[in-house]
């Protein structure tokens, strides 16, 4: 036991009317919504990156934190993962996520870097024995060290790809070890600064053969999860490869991969890409790839990735409206990659944002269910595209008539549309009568 946390109580649900800052309002891990329990279909996720190896820097200052595990040896690796555990045990969270240079030092060679990582992966063996944390997804950091600055999969030097290749097989062979439920790929260097020195078409056979050696190996080991590539449109780099949901399927498309991948997908990367959050949740699950989520938003003003905890309900409850219509999660979860303000220096301060975070996304979850179980929003929708259940307009869809049977229906019909009210404004009235 370490005394990071000293003085901090387990976090309970007390209800709404609680006053109480270290308790639950809203998020009740037995709570059956729509018949499944709210932890079994929120399951959330700590991000270790985010709440302990990331120092409060911003591009203006350096460290602010002062976290007792700071600096590159094992003892210290260690000291961290003890403080991890014992944060996701206050929290009652049932799982987290790392990359691997997370949780070990780097070492000075590539075999030095993977015997601290299978160090630690032995050391997170024991904990979760008798944890209940499990592991939602683990992935590799192809970003921060400098030999990744032109890419990892989609580096000009086939010496880096062989790198990134190696050093992914040793961060899948950590996540499978630990029961992983997903293997997560975010390429944050796969794109470009200028095209004055890039080849992209290069560049994304280059990807393509990563991913698809990704499958393979995936299959090799029997690693059951699912692969999920995580989109964002720039940051770090200027132009990102996985733009977006839409561009990710274009790209599984062209490799053949659409059955063997799928996404997860992060609030912010979304609103950077131009979108809303459940636009990119309804694109996923229509073409049927939603895997898994990153609960972290932007600032609105600020134009780039903050990633801060979720604090706004209405946005959450579309989000979770547009999970319950995919089906839920089945080996995803509900990822908290976000991190503290720099200011927000006490360890009382990472437990808190985690627990407003929860209760916003168990609010949002409360709502989009009572939103589903009411039916008006969906029995509204089916009404606007009615016509097209006829048995005409399913022949269109079946591809049995051509622009001219088109023609010949429109005048013999005497077709002549009338425009009908999208009811916009209605409808938001109805989503704000449930959050
Ligand atoms: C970066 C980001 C990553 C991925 C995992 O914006 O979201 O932390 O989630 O590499
Ligand atoms: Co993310």
């Amino acid at each position: 036991m370490t005394d990071f946390f000293a003085g901090l109580p387990k976090i309970a649900y007390e209800g709404p009317d609680s006053t109480n800052d270290f308790s639950f309002r809203h998020y009740n891990p037995d709570e059956t919504v729509m018949g499944k329990r709210m932890e079994d279909h929120l399951r959330f996720a700590i991000a270790y990156w985010h709440s302990f190896a990331w120092p409060g820097g911003d591009p203006f200052g350096g460290q602010t934190f002062q976290r007792p595990w700071f600096g590159d040896t094992m003892d210290l690796a260690r000291l961290k993962a003890d403080v991890a555990f014992e944060m996701f045990d206050i929290l009652g969270a049932p799982f987290f996520c790392f990359h691997d240079a997370d949780v070990r030092p780097e070492g000075a060679d590539f075999a030095e870097s993977t015997r601290n990582l299978e160090e630690i992966v032995d050391y997170f063996g024991q904990k979760m024995e008798t944890s209940k944390t499990k592991l939602l997804w683990g992935t590799a950091n192809l970003f921060s060290h400098r030999r990744f600055m032109s890419g990892a999969a989609t580096n000009p030097d086939p010496d880096v790809f062989a790198y990134a290749g190696a050093t992914i097989k040793t961060c899948m062979d950590a996540t499978h070890k630990l029961g992983g439920a997903n293997y997560v790929l975010w390429g944050g260097r796969e794109g470009y600064e200028t095209l004055l020195n890039t080849d992209l078409s290069r560049e994304s056979e280059q990807a393509g053969r990563m991913l698809s050696m990704v499958v393979d190996y995936k299959h090799k080991i029997g690693f059951k999860g699912a692969i999920l590539i995580e989109p964002k449109p720039q940051e770090p780099t200027k132009h990102q490869y996985d733009y977006d949901v839409a561009t990710v399927y274009g790209f599984l498309k062209r490799f053949g991969l659409e059955n063997e991948v799928k996404v997860n997908i992060e609030q912010g990367h979304a609103i950077l890409a131009g979108h809303s959050f459940e636009h990119e949740l309804a694109m996923a699950s229509s073409l049927g790839l939603f895997g898994s989520i990153d609960i972290n938003r932007n600032d609105y003003q600020s134009g780039w990735d903050t990633d801060q905890f979720p604090n706004n309900v209405p946005e959450m409850a579309l989000a979770f409206y547009e999970v319950l219509k995919a089906g839920g999660f089945t080996t995803g979860g509900t990822n908290f990659d976000a991190k503290l303000r720099r200011q927000s220096l006490d360890p009382e301060d990472l437990i808190l944002a985690h627990v407003g975070g929860m209760d916003a996304c168990a609010r949002g979850l409360k709502a989009a269910a009572a939103m589903l179980e009411d039916g008006t929003l969906e029995a509204l929708r089916a009404e606007r595209y009615a016509g097209w259940d006829s048995d005409e307009s399913q022949k269109i869809l079946r591809g049995e008539r051509s622009l001219g049977d088109l023609e010949s229906h429109v005048r013999s019909a005497g077709i002549n549309p009338e425009p009908r009210s999208g009811r916009q404004e209605r409808l938001e009235n109805l989503v704000n009568r449930f959050v």
